[in-house]
This record gives C-alpha cells, structure tokens and sequence, in this order.
C-alpha cells in the first residue's frame, strides 16, 4: 500500500475474526422524488436506488451504489454499475475471508475505474464489519463528532422566484449552508438575487463543469458575493485550467468530479487547482479512498465536506459515518430524507435538526434499520450472486 508521507498511517481495526462473504444480493430500488432535481447535465425525475446486501455466516451489511441512471455526472451508471458488480467485483471479492476493510479495496486493486460500483461494495463490507464487531460505523471508520452540520444543494428552477422560496424555506429548516446549482444563463443574477436577500449566510455554488477557461472573466464577476466556494466549474478531467482560474479569483474553488483518488487530490491541492475538496465515497471507489483523501487534506490544512449523490438513506447514513471524521469541517451535502424523499428505506429516516445538524447513529453498524416491506415494495430488480464452491 502506498502513502503520502505527510497523510498519517492508519488502518481500520477489526475484532481480527476472518469473515467469508458467501452471498451478495443486489436490488434496484425506484424511489420518486419530491420535486426534480436539475443541474448543469440536466434534470432528474426519480432516483433509481442500486442497493447491495453482503452475508456472512449469517450477518449481512448494506451499501448504495450512487451512480446515476445516465453517464452525466460520471462515466458509471446503474447499468454499468450492476454489470462489473457481477461479473468481476463480487468474485473477486469472494476469493477468500476478509479482516481489515482495506483489503477489500486490495481485492479490486487491478481494476480499472467503475469507483460508483467498488464503493457500493465496500460500504456494505463496512456496516459488515462494524456491525460484527458491535460497533457504530462511525467509530469504526474513526469519526469522533456526534453531530454533523448539514447544508443543502438547490436544484436549477423553473423561476427564481421559485428558487428563492425554497432558499427560505431550508434557511428556516436550520441548513448551516445552501449550495446553488449554476449553468451559463443561471448564475450571476440568482446569485445576486440570493445573496441580495440573504447578506450574512454561507452561500455557495456547483456548476457541475459547465464552464471553460473561456469564461474567466464571466466568473471572476462570482467573486463580489463572498461565496463560500464556486465547486467544479470547469471539466471533470482539467486540473490546470482550474488551477489558472483559481489564481485569479478570491473565492475558494472546490473540486468534485475531478477528485477521483487521492493520488488527484494530491496533484489538485499541489497545482493550486482548488482549495476545498468535497468528498464522495463513490466517486473515489470507497471508505478506504476517502479516508486516505481526508487524512491527506487535513494533515495540509485544507478543508473537505461531505458530497451527496441523492442517495437513499442507505447511502445517506454512510455519509453521515463519513462526516463524522475531524476533517470535514464545512457542512455536508447530506440533507433531511424528507428533502428529496416522501418517504425513505430506512427507519428512522434522516432527519435535520433546527440547529442545522444530523446526529451520528451510537449503535453498531450503519445504526438504521432497512424498511424492507417498502424496500421490497418499490424493487425493480433483485440478484443474488452466491460465491461457488470451486471458488474456495
Ligand atoms: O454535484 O454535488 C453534486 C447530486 C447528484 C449529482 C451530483 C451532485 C448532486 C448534488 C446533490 O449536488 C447533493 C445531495 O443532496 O445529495
Ligand atoms: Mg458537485
């Protein structure tokens, strides 16, 4: 395993038992949304939930796969996602016992990209874990707060009246920060408009790489609005022309899409392409991932957070687990079930408190129990991939 020097060791004890994954079930779960959700790559109506199951010995964790159904906000998608599950990631980590949760990530090392489906794994081999060991998932991955603070990402909108209102909303639901989906022909006014309402909160936007160096000038005018950052502008795979727009702009860039190991955060951080890094566990292939790109930002002194995929409250109370660790000091993109869903697959759902804060599950494993009537209720899909007996 290769580090960082400046990233502290660290690897996640477990009770040292030996646990051999015999059964992997996957299901796809539709869920409506409240409302759509639209960014810069276009509008989502419902959110097709990829949910894995993996069992040992009569124990079982759960994971959500956070790719969306179209390549847009990544290359993955459900499809892809479930098709490199079965044919190459379940066996691979069927090959024997795991201890350590990094030897999960170990078992995928020769693979190639597909992060979304890796981590989806990863995470239920986690609550797995935890969950053996009698231990809230949060500690196991080595969170200490109890609390989280929350913010919360608002859709483009038919009007900005429309928009407006749900800022007012979410502002009085607690949220620590609201976050404003941009695109070319969404942005300098809204955000005017926002701010001009709004003076002292922590405001900041995602353009989810709809713009190009071309349009520096156009954004360095975001600099008069005190943001708290302006996340991805610029293309997914563009370190330098980011690092060239954040030399002449004052407000913080923060990257998303482009953060897709630590390896980039490390190159990201030392081209000065950004000076915030939201973090995804499915965008970076896993806790094992994350864990590393948040020891390496906080042994430098950069901030991180907690990205959101519109995740079901499977992947939601993996986020809250993550959020947990020291570093992610701004608030996380992980809002109230309520906010995208009527009702959610967990009890109890997430819930946002008035301070603007999500607490941290003190029982073992992911702390939630799985409403598997609903669950089972809105399944499109079910497989279970069984491991076989020549395979060990
Ligand atoms: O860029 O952060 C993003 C949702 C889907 C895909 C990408 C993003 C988002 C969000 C919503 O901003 C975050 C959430 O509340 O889950
Ligand atoms: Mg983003």
């Amino acid at each position: 395993m290769t580090q960082h020097p400046a990233a502290p060791d660290r690897s996640i004890a477990t009770s040292g038992t030996a646990v051999q994954i015999d059964r992997v079930e996957v299901r796809l779960v539709r869920l409506p949304l409240v409302e759509p959700f639209e960014t810069s790559f276009g509008r989502i109506d419902s959110r097709l939930v990829f949910l894995v199951r993996v069992e040992a010995a009569g124990a079982s964790g759960w994971g959500e796969v956070v790719a969306l159904e179209e390549p847009t906000y990544s290359y993955e998608t459900v499809a892809t996602a479930l098709e490199v599950m079965r044919r190459h990631l379940v066996p691979a980590l069927m090959t024997g016992p795991i201890i350590e949760l990094d030897e999960v990530a170990g078992r995928f090392g020769r693979f190639r990209g597909h992060h979304m489906a890796r981590a989806g794994l990863e995470l239920a081999c986690a609550d797995l874990l935890a969950g053996l060991r009698s231990e809230p998932l949060a500690r196991f991955l080595g969170g200490s707060r109890s609390r989280v603070p929350v913010g919360v990402s608002l859709g483009i909108q038919p009007t900005l009246a429309a928009l407006l209102d749900r800022v007012d909303q979410h502002l009085a639901l607690g949220y620590q920060r609201i976050k404003l989906k941009i695109k070319p022909g969404w942005d300098l006014d809204v955000v005017a408009a926002v701010r001009g309402r709004h003076p002292d909160i922590l405001l900041s936007v995602d353009a989810n790489a709809a713009y190009t160096i071309e349009d520096l000038e156009h954004l360095r005018r975001l600099d008069g609005f005190e943001l708290l950052m302006i996340e991805q502008p610029l293309a997914h795979d563009d370190l330098l022309d980011h690092a060239r727009l954040q030399a002449s702009l004052r407000t913080p860039l923060c990257l998303d899409e482009s953060v897709t190991s630590v390896r980039l955060a490390r190159q990201a951080l030392e081209l000065g392409s950004c000076r915030v890094i939201n973090i995804k566990v499915g965008r970076v292939g896993g806790y094992t991932q994350a864990l590393a790109i948040h020891d390496l930002c906080r042994a430098r002194g950069v901030a991180v957070w907690c990205g959101g995929m519109l995740e079901s409250g499977v992947g939601r109370a993996h986020n809250v687990a993550l959020a947990s660790l020291p570093g992610f000091t701004l608030p996380g993109d992980i809002s109230a079930s309520s906010r995208y869903f009527r009702r959610d697959l967990i009890v109890p759902e997430i819930q946002v408190r008035l301070d603007g804060t999500v607490e941290v599950p003190q029982s073992a494993g992911l702390g939630f129990d799985l409403d598997l009537d609903y669950i089972t209720s809105r399944t499109e899909t079910m497989e279970t991939i069984e491991r076989r007996h020549a395979d060990g």
